[in-house]
């Protein structure tokens, strides 16, 4: 009998525990990104994050993972497919192996301000939801870099400068643009930007004022032609069956989080482009725009990558880019 009556004392504490601890059991979600803690884009998704952790009550705690430290840019997507990570953020135009739609915030000429590239946002969203999801993947938000220059340790003035000049570059498009102005791309994530300089792996290379003024472009390079090229963007995306898995409420919170995050990242990222601008001025880089000779140079590469990029994405683009037009022409 004491046996028993212990092993009933035993069960009542256990139920007892099992009343006073949460009726959730809390989601643990981790996303990683590239960018490192300094990013603008690192800040906003810490944000997000802490945002939906105080409207769910801490049912949904998500670890954001910055620099890179989780896993690599190229594994994100597939680990977030495969649920080994339940949430990620990349450099969308990455995916341009995949399907050339990815590569439409890459294209020069086609979106050149913050209100355009948001048109551009909107136009493609459907798409590349739709792509998403043939994956299990949901996005959650899209935020742009400040549009994309040309970075150099001499003043930029005649493509012909190009020649030999081993360009860095973030993503395919950017590298078939270098090319097309006779230079030679290399792809480099934004993290070793500082060693492929000292290493002299490159001599120059494409990105935004941020990354510039975040990797200390002037310890390498002395102009910046502000050619504003196109306005690229990272996308914050979620394994659909994680998502699946929270409950009505909870999910509602992670949407309204991330339409959140979307508007501030916006902003974020013209509010970082004027900082990082003064940053690079302080630090004694001269930042010009591309004028005459140079802007026409420019532009014809930039048609040049607009066409083929037409011809291979198809009908696809075509859709994409009259919907586009018309919400720029309803601005
Ligand atoms: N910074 C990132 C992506 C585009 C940008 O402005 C990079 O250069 O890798």
């Amino acid at each position: 009998m004491p046996t028993r009556l212990f092993s009933l004392a035993a069960l009542a504490t256990v139920g007892a525990m099992a009343v006073s601890v949460p009726t959730f059991a809390a989601e643990q979600w981790n996303l990683a990104t590239p960018y490192g803690d300094a990013s603008f884009h690192t800040q906003n998704t810490k944000q997000f994050a802490e945002d939906v952790r105080q409207a769910t009550d801490g049912e949904v705690d998500i670890t954001v993972h910055g620099g890179g430290s989780l896993i690599g840019h190229a594994e994100i997507k597939p680990s977030v497919r495969r649920g080994t990570v339940q949430a990620g953020e990349i450099f969308l135009s990455t995916l341009s192996n995949e399907s050339p739609i990815y590569e439409v915030d890459t294209l020069p000429g086609l979106a050149n301000s913050y209100e355009d590239a948001y048109a551009l946002w909107q136009a493609s969203k459907p798409i590349i939801t739709r792509m998403f999801a043939k994956e299990g993947l949901m996005p959650l938000y899209s935020v742009p870099w400040p549009s994309q220059g040309i970075y150099t340790d001499f003043e930029l003035t005649d493509a012909s400068q190009f020649q030999g000049l081993r360009v860095r570059a973030p993503n395919i498009n950017t590298q078939r643009f270098v090319e097309n102005l006779g230079g030679n791309p290399t792809e480099t994530e934004e993290a070793d930007i500082p060693t492929a300089f000292s290493t002299g792996r490159v001599d120059a290379m494409i990105t935004s004022v941020s990354t510039g003024k975040a990797m200390s472009a002037w310890d390498y390079v002395s102009n910046f032609s502000d050619a504003n090229l196109w306005f690229p963007k990272n996308i914050v995306f979620v394994n659909k069956r994680a998502f699946d898995r929270l409950d009505e409420s909870a999910q509602q919170a992670v949407l309204d989080a991330a339409a959140q995050a979307e508007s501030r990242g916006w902003q974020m990222s013209r509010d970082d482009r004027a900082a990082s601008v003064e940053a690079l001025k302080e630090h004694g880089v001269t930042i010009t725009e591309p004028q005459g000779e140079l802007q026409a140079q420019l532009q014809a590469a930039g048609n040049e990558l607009f066409e083929s990029w037409q011809e291979r994405a198809g009908e696809q683009a075509e859709q994409l880019v009259s919907d586009y037009r018309k919400r720029q022409a309803a601005q």
